[in-house]
């Protein structure tokens, strides 16, 4: 057999979309379950969800909310100025042009299939085409603005269902002696932190190193270097050359990821089944932690009302009863309702002072938030996570 579920996590609905109401009608919902491939080692979703439902003109998550991130693009974009001298690059899923933006003084193209982002890098004046990643795209942009020395993306790949014209379409821009980067949440971290809630309806797959070159065997493509960030809860900026171009050599430090992966079980179906127990352990925990904290009838606030967070409210059945708002920085989501569970998000302007307990929902950021939150921390204010493990910190 070359697929095998190894987890059911239920009824979920689109994240991103946020209700205007906590009534609404005719909610779409879809069943999320986890499946390992054993040719090519890949874990993706069960069933893809129709990308237009989920990727749409009121997308409204933005790269640039977070500090971390923003910092994080503009060092790299310095970086890859600085060690590749490209005259060209493309960002396939430029969302607002967090990162695009940087590369003003040389030819820089955004594709961005959710029009409301589209329009934001359209007027940045940066040419942006408002459509999904496909070879017809491909060759239309190749056509019109020539191959480019740099393709990036980040945490988009991971969200096209058909990897193969995926690939294939980046092979028709990508110039002879051109670097392709891809940048998506690890499957190792995730194992590793059992951080389930990498898995919802836009990710259709975490990616392992190991799959990625499985994926990648047709291909002129070879992966030469690979870097291990610690974003979005850890993630793998992988480089990615035609085969037939000998200017870089492959680095070690992919072949010694590769067999770290293996260590760690990433080909063996084993090591899923122990992830699926150690998710529904992980519920079991949580539950208990949010059922004791609302036994004394404190309030329980949601930081961060991530698409992440959706997987874990509507797996764990948190709703309003043990959530009673969420806080978010993001205009788009203020005065809306988080999918499927239905607690409200305002806009965050500190955490009140009646409030003790914050569950983490944007846990990736926790650095930067316990750094803003000093003053709830130092008054005895607490954070619930869920990762690595449920716990009070
Ligand atoms: P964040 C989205 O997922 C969707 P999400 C997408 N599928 C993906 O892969 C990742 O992004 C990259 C808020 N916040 O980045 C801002 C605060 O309120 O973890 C955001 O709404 N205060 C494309 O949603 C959210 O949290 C803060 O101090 O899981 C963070 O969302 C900080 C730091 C963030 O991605």
């Amino acid at each position: 057999m070359s697929k095998i579920e190894f987890l059911n996590l239920g009824k979920h609905p689109i994240t991103n979309n946020y209700l205007s109401s906590s009534t609404p009608k005719n909610e779409f919902f879809y069943n999320l379950k986890l499946i390992y491939h054993s040719n090519t080692k890949l874990i993706s979703l069960g069933k893809f969800v129709s990308p237009k439902k989920m990727f749409n003109n009121k997308y409204a998550h933005r790269a640039s909310a977070s500090k971390t991130m923003r910092l994080a693009y503009k060092k790299l974009a310095k970086a890859i100025l600085k060690k590749y001298k490209p005259s060209s690059i493309l960002e396939i899923g430029s969302n607002d042009g967090c990162f695009i933006q940087h590369f003003k003084k040389i030819k820089n193209i955004g594709v961005e299939p959710c029009k409301n982002l589209a329009e934001i890098t359209k007027k940045m004046n940066i040419k942006t085409y408002d459509k999904f990643w496909t070879k017809k795209l491909a060759k239309k942009i190749a056509k019109e603005n020539g191959e480019f020395d740099i393709i990036y993306s980040a945490n988009t790949i991971s969200h096209i269902h058909n990897l193969r014209e995926t690939f294939n379409a980046i092979e028709i821009c990508l110039k002879k002696n051109g670097i392709f980067i891809l940048e998506d949440p690890s499957l190792l971290e995730t194992i590793k932190k059992n951080s389930y809630d990498q898995f919802y309806d836009e990710h259709s797959y975490v990616f392992s190193l190991t799959a990625l070159k499985n994926l990648i065997k047709k291909n002129n493509l070879e992966i030469f270097k690979v870097e291990k960030l610690k974003t979005h809860g850890g993630s793998n900026r992988v480089f990615f050359k035609k085969k037939t171009n000998k200017k870089f050599k492959i680095y070690n430090i992919f072949i010694k990821y590769l067999i770290d992966e293996k260590k760690n079980g990433i080909d063996k179906i084993s090591t899923y089944k122990k992830f699926s127990k150690n998710v529904k352990r992980s519920k079991k925990e949580l539950l208990k932690i949010f059922e004791k904290i609302k036994k004394n009838k404190e309030i329980i606030i949601g930081y961060g009302a991530t698409y992440k967070s959706s997987t874990v409210l509507n797996y764990c059945g948190l709703k309003s009863n043990f959530i009673d708002y969420f806080l978010d920085t993001t205009p788009t989501k203020f005065g809306k309702f988080t999918p499927g569970s239905r607690i409200p998000i305002y806009k965050y302007k500190g955490i009140p002072r009646n409030v003790k307990y914050a569950y983490l929902g944007a846990w990736n950021f926790k650095d930067e938030i316990f750094k803003k939150e000093r003053e709830f921390l130092k008054r005895g204010g607490k954070f619930i996570t869920h990762v690595p493990r449920p716990r009070i910190i």
